[in-house]
């Protein structure tokens, strides 16, 4: 209902995926299309923490995409936050009473963006009561849309996608990253990246917190873990994750919720040893 107490008018009664696809793609053309056009650069919590005009230009179009079609929905957006873990808490407890809630990153991967690395991606989630039930991570540079919805799976290309296959650390690739915060996430993803870099086939930092765990769900990538990140950063991939056959939880090997901020997934048969790993590296964030 709005504010005169009218039901709105909806233009179409288009599927939710149908929206976050189309509002991913739309904002994904656009976004690379501005690419080495930025011209004002702002950083939030402190220098490596970027914003650009076109991550908040993407936020207002995917916004209005949204409520396009669903003017009663909520929508909790990256740029639309202060920057810091106890704003990031906040907006997210307000708005988890929302039954239907769009939890959206414009540009996951604003670092990459802005020096023309061409690893970033939109992520758009759809919670139903605190539940992710869409979640759709659009790759501009590779063109590849990631979608999965909840109970049908998830698809890349059209085609079903699926975890990897390998059984222990030792023959995993792994990815994590290194988001702001030098004094306190840090020093816990070097933890585990110290602990873990001996014991795995390899590891890497791509930089968009979404496309790793797309990379996971679709096989590329054995597991991920990263300390320090936000519900936008998560909450599409974790739906792609856990209807790839994946697991993903907290650091501590806790179920995912849409407040989790320091998270592990995976192929699902490493999950435990991953998860034991960075208990035993110190790097768990907790
Ligand atoms: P961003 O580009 O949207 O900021 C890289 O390690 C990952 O961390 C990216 O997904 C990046 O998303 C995210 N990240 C960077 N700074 C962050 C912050 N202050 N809080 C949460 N996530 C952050
Ligand atoms: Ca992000």
């Amino acid at each position: 209902m709005n504010q005169e107490g009218k039901v709105p008018y909806v233009v179409t009664s288009k599927s939710f995926t149908a929206v976050a696809i189309n509002a991913a793609s739309k904002a994904g053309e656009w976004i690379k299309s501005k690419l080495g056009t930025v011209k004002q650069l702002d950083t939030k919590s402190g220098a490596p923490d970027l914003v650009t005009e076109v991550d908040k230009g993407a936020e207002q179009m995917i916004r209005k995409l949204i409520f396009t079609h669903f003017p009663d929905h909520a929508l909790l957006g990256e740029e639309g936050v202060e920057p810091g873990p106890e704003a990031s808490k906040k907006a997210l407890e307000q708005a988890l009473d929302e039954e239907y809630l769009w939890i959206v990153d414009p540009v996951d991967g604003t670092t990459n963006y802005v020096h023309g690395y061409p690893f970033f991606s939109v992520s758009i989630a759809l919670a139903h009561k605190g539940e992710v039930i869409v979640g759709v991570i659009y790759d501009p540079s590779r063109d590849e849309m990631f979608v999965a919805e909840k109970g049908k799976g998830a698809y890349v290309h059209g085609k079903r996608m699926s975890v990897s296959q390998q059984e222990t650390l030792n023959e995993s690739l792994l990815a994590t990253g290194f988001p702001v915060g030098r004094d306190t996430t840090l020093p816990q993803n070097m933890a585990g990246l110290n602990y873990l870099a001996p014991r795995v086939r390899n590891i890497r930092s791509g930089g968009s917190a979404a496309l790793h765990l797309a990379y996971v769900a679709s096989g590329r990538l054995t597991g991920y873990w990263e300390v320090g990140l936000n519900a936008w950063d998560l909450a599409a991939g974790s739906l792609m994750i856990t209807e790839s056959g994946g697991s993903i939880t907290d650091t501590l090997g806790n179920p995912y919720h849409l407040g989790v901020r320091h998270v592990v997934a995976t192929n699902g048969l490493i999950q435990q040893e991953l998860v034991g790993a960075l208990k035993e590296a110190k790097g768990t964030g907790e």
